[in-house]
């Protein structure tokens, strides 16, 4: 791990110019590790070109975060940039329509805590062990000596509190709040980031949130909670999808549950499946069975089949894999 630290700080401090992006449908962790990497090189002097991928819609709750001026349109990447660091992306395509321009890269970077991780790249700090891929980038900043400031602090805590679940999920241990602790040190705006990530919905997605609750389903052989969200929801009530990234943990919370699932119509029919797991199930082999990734306890994967397909497709796999 210490030399891949080291391999990713060289590659970054030879680059002039770089090209740096996290995946699609951007998470509190994809989106706080990437702006935290872009304020400290363009500090450093670099010529910075920062980017979600498409198909993205910037999720309203982490707009407060810092340095996301220094965001450009995917198109604005160059082709074969020298250097090309992805980052919180297990495979190629999450990358979206960004994957061409980062296999055309002179050095591809990939920096990444998912366990599925394919190590696409040139330079691969992949370790599952990391609660959060904005830890890496910590630690690649401790090591290298590059400036930490408030700012860049408050970004890699937004990733870090997102990723562990307010630091309640398995991948919270001493090294997970150790780099809180650093990072609250450093002046990570701790208030402000649970106002805006947590207590900043919108009336709509209050009103999305009722819908969802009230539907909820339980399949007690499996221990199973679900609940869905149509289009429909979301036209009647205003919210919007990216809002919804956290709507799944409240099924969670209903004793006995082992695995949680949500299930999203997209805005193409097709349908969006997040599972969560606890007590020793794990949800990530599922997700890859049917087409998708993620983490033990946190996956999920898209569906082409309709909302009642798609329950019966993951209730039959489940069924089968899970004896
Ligand atoms: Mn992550």
């Amino acid at each position: 791990m210490e030399s891949q630290l080291q391999a990713v700080i060289d590659a970054l401090e030879s680059a002039e110019s770089l090209a740096l992006t996290s995946h699609v449908n951007p998470d509190g962790d994809g989106v706080g590790s990437l702006l935290a990497l872009a304020l400290v090189l363009e500090r450093r002097g670099k010529e910075v070109f920062a980017s979600l991928p498409e198909p993205a819609q910037y999720p309203p709750q982490y707009l407060f975060l810092p340095g996301r001026d220094l965001l450009s349109s995917p198109d604005e990447i160059p082709h074969g940039p020298k250097l090309f660091v992805a980052l919180d992306c297990s495979n190629l395509d999450r990358l979206g329509k960004l994957r061409e321009k980062a296999e055309g890269a002179a050095v591809l970077v990939n920096v990444d805590h998912h366990e599925d991780n394919r190590r696409f790249a040139h330079i691969n700090l992949v370790d599952s062990r990391a609660s959060s891929t904005s830890e890496l980038i910590y630690k690649l900043i401790r090591r290298s000596g590059w400036e930490m400031d408030a700012q860049v602090a408050t970004c890699l805590y937004t990733g870090l509190v997102t990723d562990t679940g307010r630091f309640q999920h398995r991948n919270t241990g001493p090294e997970a709040l150790a780099v809180a602790s650093q990072l609250a040190a450093a002046g990570a705006d701790l208030e402000l980031i649970s106002k805006e990530v947590y207590e900043s919905q919108s009336l709509g997605y209050t009103r999305l949130l009722g819908r969802a609750l009230q539907r909820v389903q339980v399949l007690e052989d499996l221990g199973l909670v679900y609940s869905y969200v149509t289009q429909e929801d979301l036209m009647e009530t205003g919210a919007t999808l990216p809002e919804t990234e956290d709507l799944i943990d409240h099924l969670r919370t209903v004793r006995g549950t082992r695995i949680a699932v949500l299930f999203k119509e997209l805005e193409n029919g097709k349908i969006r499946v997040s599972l969560r797991s606890r007590d020793g199930v794990e949800v990530g082999p599922v997700a890859r069975l049917l087409g998708g990734g993620g983490h033990a306890n946190a996956a999920g994967y898209t569906s082409d089949k309709d909302l009642s397909g798609s329950l019966s497709q993951l209730l039959e796999t489940l069924r089968n894999t899970h004896g």
